[in-house]
């Protein structure tokens, strides 16, 4: 008798685990839109996100909108409120506008640096990328 309990009690927590292992296949592969995605910064309201990233020479960099705000991405950085165009030596020339909820991809980025970038209509909205 009690055997037979504990044997009910193995086949359903045996059960269980795959109910729970099916779940999590489940959820992963009905988000094919969003694997985990490398050098990608997203855009909210006034400001990215990260901050600051770090890819590898030759790699460019994914910027996506999150709202439906345009942001205008160049080179340049908000200093202490103020707007500081400025592209450093090796930095690949941006200047584009990212509209609402919109995906546009930046660089490459070839040479091994630290480059600012900004949005001059959002009062510091920086971002920093490094190359290395
Ligand atoms: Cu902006």
């Amino acid at each position: 008798m009690k055997k037979k309990f504990i044997a009910v009690l193995l086949c359903l927590s045996a059960l269980s685990l795959l109910i729970v292992a099916c779940g999590s296949n489940t959820s992963a592969s009905s988000k094919p839109n969003q694997p985990t995605e490398p050098n990608t910064v997203h855009m909210s309201d006034l400001q990215f996100s990260p901050t600051t990233i770090t890819i590898k020479k030759g790699e460019s960099i994914k910027l996506v909108n999150d709202v439906v705000v345009t942001h205008i991405i160049s080179n340049g950085t908000w200093d202490n409120g103020t707007a500081k165009p400025k592209q450093e030596a090796g930095a690949p020339k941006i200047n584009i506008n990212v509209g609402a909820n919109d995906t546009q991809t930046i660089g490459p980025f070839n040479t091994a640096g630290t480059f600012q970038l900004y949005c001059p209509i959002h009062v510091n909205m920086n971002l920093t990328v490094i190359v290395k």
